[in-house]
């Protein structure tokens, strides 16, 4: 098992077990498949999370638990199910059909997503997916204790599961908790619109470290934190309030860049290729990939490309912006009627401008092994990360990894995605404004090698600085270092 490296601080002595062992909570755990020894960089595993936790796991090892996907018609058994993979032990859970659409489609997807995200007009506001999403943290809390061991780091990720560090105190586990959350942390107005608010918050701090993406958001939860409970921060960061005590800090997830990068001398024509472009080696391309969530701006963004088509005539023909949607969350209402308005966009604005040997926009509603993303970002003269609100946004960092350096495309990101606040050489857009982003992308299509190249090896470095080992490695030895100084706070 991994020894991480823990430094002590302040003067505070840490030491750590060699049989010390990473148990990663999250509400989604991969197929057994996809992950370590045999799987890796050429399986589908779309959705951040997984692209970013499995590298973690692959690397030190432990016990990774999550729903299985699967839903019964009867309630499952609290006790998980274990596949054991080598170092790396999967840990599954089943939910019954009403815990998976209250808990699941229901209050994380339909009130905690949109309301972290900032959209409150989506935000749908029931006590009875409330009372199911604590219950099954509760139940993830207790499959995690049935297998805790004194000594284990135990990390849980992300919004489904806000509440199971508590429910472990509860349940007697006095060893250290981590908590990351993937997505935003909105202003504390539009974080007061949830009537749990507070005891959200207080949940919150029976984590020893909390850790968000950037700085706002960070800024945001301790101005949340400020104005619904009024507690205290001190000089190490750490909040306090009513004997609660938590370490908050900005951990900035990253990529594991090797799985990405392609060589210059590869065929740059394989996206090309992909969709029977064949003819013309000077035809442009620009690639969108996403989840198909309304989170992500693909609206917005077709709405730019078919403002760049009206705005310069000469492009028509002789440029082609594909569009790679994953199927997510098809459960959910307001998926589906964003895959409907996205196919109406595509068949309106296809139509409206195709000619006989052209079709502007490629639209492919499914998901591709992640070896043919690298080769598409590779391919692309332009990739479009445009989401209305992202809490990184990791596709940003996945298509800058494959540019290579003879010839690199250009990233075109949106100000509101985490990636923004760290990818500052992109060109950085505001994908509300249509107009603005049209004329950006123009830009970018036409921007010059020299000035290309340069952007791209800034932009390079800090995907390859950042990357996802530098993310865990700090996440884990912090959690190290102040779950020792938690406790004694
Ligand atoms: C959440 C936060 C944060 C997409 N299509 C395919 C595919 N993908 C992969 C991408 C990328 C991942 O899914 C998407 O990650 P993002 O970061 O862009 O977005 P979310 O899924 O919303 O992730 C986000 C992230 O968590 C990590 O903290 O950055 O802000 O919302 O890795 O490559 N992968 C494959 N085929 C596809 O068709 N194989």
């Amino acid at each position: 098992m991994p020894h991480f490296p823990i430094l002590g601080i302040d003067s505070v002595e840490v030491t750590v077990e060699q049989s010390q062992r990473l148990v990663v909570v999250s509400n989604r755990v991969p197929p057994a498949s996809a992950v370590a020894p045999q799987g890796g960089s050429g399986s589908v595993s779309v959705g951040g999370l997984v692209s970013a936790v499995k590298p973690t796991m692959e690397r030190y090892g432990g016990i990774w638990l999550g729903w299985s996907g699967r839903s019964t018609q009867r309630r499952g058994s609290n006790e998980p199910t274990i596949t054991d993979l080598g170092r790396l032990q999967l840990a599954t859970l089943d939910l019954s059909e009403d815990e998976s659409s209250m808990y699941y489609t229901g209050y994380s997807n339909r009130t905690l997503w949109p309301l972290l995200h900032s959209f409150p007009g989506r935000v749908v506001i029931r006590h009875d997916t409330y009372r199911f999403y604590r219950r099954i943290n509760r139940r993830f809390a207790e499959a995690v204790f049935s297998i805790l061991k004194p000594g284990d780091q135990v990390w849980i990720h992300d919004f489904h599961l806000f509440h199971v560090g508590f429910e472990l105190r509860q349940l007697g586990w006095t060893g250290s908790i981590g908590f990351f959350l993937h997505v935003p942390f909105p202003s504390a107005d539009i974080f007061s619109i949830l009537p749990w608010s507070k005891e959200t918050l207080e949940a919150l701090l029976h984590y020893d470290l909390v850790g968000v993406h950037t700085d706002r958001y960070l800024r945001n939860l301790l101005d949340t934190l400020d104005s619904e409970l009024g507690g205290s921060l001190d000089d190490r960061g750490i909040y306090s309030f009513e004997g609660l005590s938590s370490k908050l800090g900005v951990y900035s997830i990253g990529i594991e860049p090797s799985v990405f990068q392609r060589k210059d001398t590869e065929d740059r024509r394989g996206l090309t290729e992909e969709i029977s472009l064949n003819a013309d080696p000077n035809h442009r391309l620009i690639i969108g990939v996403d989840r198909l969530d309304y989170t992500k701006g693909i609206p917005h963004r077709l709405r730019a490309f078919e403002r760049m088509l009206e705005h310069h005539n000469h492009l028509r023909g002789k440029v082609t912006y594909v569009q790679i949607s994953s199927p997510s969350r098809t459960r959910v209402p307001e998926y589906v009627q964003e895959k409907e308005h996205v196919e109406r966009l595509v068949g309106q604005i296809n139509g409206r401008f195709s000619e006989a040997n052209w079709v502007p926009i490629r639209y492919l509603y499914r998901s591709y092994p992640q070896y043919d993303l690298a080769r598409f970002y590779h391919d692309a003269d332009v990739g479009m990360v445009t989401p209305l609100r992202d809490g990184m946004n990791l596709v940003a960092k996945e298509f800058v990894a494959a540019q290579g350096e003879e010839n690199p495309g250009v990233l075109v990101l949106s100000q509101f995605s985490g990636s923004a606040s760290s990818l500052l050489d992109a060109v950085i857009v505001n994908p509300y404004d249509v107009d603005g982003t049209a004329e950006a992308t123009y830009r970018a299509l036409r921007m010059p090698l020299a000035e290309r190249r340069s952007r791209s090896k800034s932009l390079m470095e800090g995907v390859l600085k950042h990357d996802a080992s530098a993310w865990s490695e700090s996440f884990l030895h912090d959690l190290g270092v102040y779950s020792a100084q938690v406790s004694v706070v």
